[in-house]
């Protein structure tokens, strides 16, 4: 198996930076539309031929260094006794809504037979990859976002509400999504996955005092049920206020999003392991200024202890598949003896 991701992810830096995209699947690849046409997202989702063979088309198209499981944050929601449907061009809806505490008797504990494809979806893969294959999952906060608003949102009105009202509920809310994180990540793991990022979408929306309250705790039971299993990446975009919280959580790797330098992130993070962080938008313009940037990420990525290119966030939808496969190639052939010449 290529083994430069998993050697990043541990801190030893492999003779190229390792690289691979979020959401490298999806509806930029006219392969993965030509599937969608045929079915909805979740009936992929569902169906673990379908999601193995989506899942394993960026590492043949693209040829990036790890494999990320086909699914969604959300489906662990579905066997928690939730309803999650996904709209075109809507997202997605999860009903109904949990918005106080009397409402959280809705909730089950999480029932693993209910998500046995995502299980098989993975032991089909480690039949196939020949790259590591990354599970994941969301942040109980982040998860708890979408609970509470019933989907996505901009202003996080009903959570914020659930959070400074019933301050005790919104806490007894993370200690059974927390619960559940755990399980599923840990039965991923069991399955064979050889690496989990925690998705943390939307810690951003809290102020450095109520992260430190209502996620981190939360963050660091999950973190340390983990420690000594695989190496576990953290992605939280618009972090910059919380960096003092966040690099106190024990992870292997800190996914960062676009809005930081990642030279000074280097030394915000004591050196330690980072992932990112071009902006996915750049990957929309000339090829010269895009292939320029992604060098300055390379080399400034050279100050951690390993690197491993990433987006900021997920691939757009109207990126090129020629570009990304550039940037790919770019990556790989890219050699750092060279630069100071
Ligand atoms: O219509 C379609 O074809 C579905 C589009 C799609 C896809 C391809 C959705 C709906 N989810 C996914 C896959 C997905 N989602 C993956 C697969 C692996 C990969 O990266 O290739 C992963 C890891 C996710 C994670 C995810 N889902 C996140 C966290 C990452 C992020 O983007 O911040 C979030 C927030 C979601 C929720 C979600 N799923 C889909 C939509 C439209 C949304 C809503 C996003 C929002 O609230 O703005």
């Amino acid at each position: 198996m290529r083994d430069a991701f998993l050697k990043a992810c541990k801190g030893v830096r492999p003779p190229y930076t390792p690289v691979w995209f979020m959401r490298q699947a999806g509806r930029y690849m006219p392969e993965y539309q030509k599937i969608r046409q045929k079915y909805d997202f979740l009936t992929m989702c569902k169906t673990p031929e379908i999601a193995a063979e989506v899942t394993m088309q960026p590492i043949k198209i693209l040829d990036v260094d790890a494999a990320i499981l086909f699914s969604d944050i959300l489906i662990p929601l579905e066997a928690m006794g939730l309803k999650v449907e996904f709209i075109n061009d809507k997202g997605p809806e999860v009903s109904p809504p949990v918005r106080t505490g009397s409402e959280l008797k809705i909730l089950r504990p999480l029932e693993l037979p209910a998500i046995d494809f995502v299980f098989k979806t993975i032991k089909i893969l480690l039949k196939e990859l020949d790259v590591p294959l990354i599970g994941f999952s969301a942040s109980p906060f982040t998860l708890a976002t979408y609970l509470i608003e019933g989907g996505s949102s901009k202003d996080f009105i009903n959570t914020k509400r659930f959070i400074f009202s019933e301050p005790e509920n919104f806490h007894n809310l993370m200690e059974i999504l927390t619960d559940a994180t755990m399980q599923y990540l840990l039965e991923q793991i069991k399955a064979g996955v050889h690496a989990v990022q925690i998705f943390d979408t939307w810690a951003g929306i809290l102020s450095p005092y109520d992260y430190a309250i209502f996620c981190k705790p939360y963050l660091k039971k999950i973190i340390e049920k983990l420690s000594s299993t695989v190496p576990l990446i953290y992605f939280c975009p618009n972090t910059s206020g919380l960096i003092n919280h966040i690099k106190d959580l024990e992870v292997d790797v800190f996914s960062l999003d676009w809005r930081v330098d990642i030279k000074e992130a280097c030394l915000n993070f004591d050196y330690r392991p980072l992932q990112g962080n071009l902006d996915p938008l750049v990957l929309l313009g000339r090829e010269d200024e895009v292939l320029k940037r992604v060098k300055t990420i390379l080399i400034d990525g050279r100050c951690a202890k390993s690197h491993i290119f990433n987006l900021g966030h997920g691939v757009n939808i109207n990126t090129s598949v020629d570009v990304l496969k550039k940037v790919v190639d770019f990556i790989h052939e890219f050699r750092f003896e060279e630069v100071n010449r």
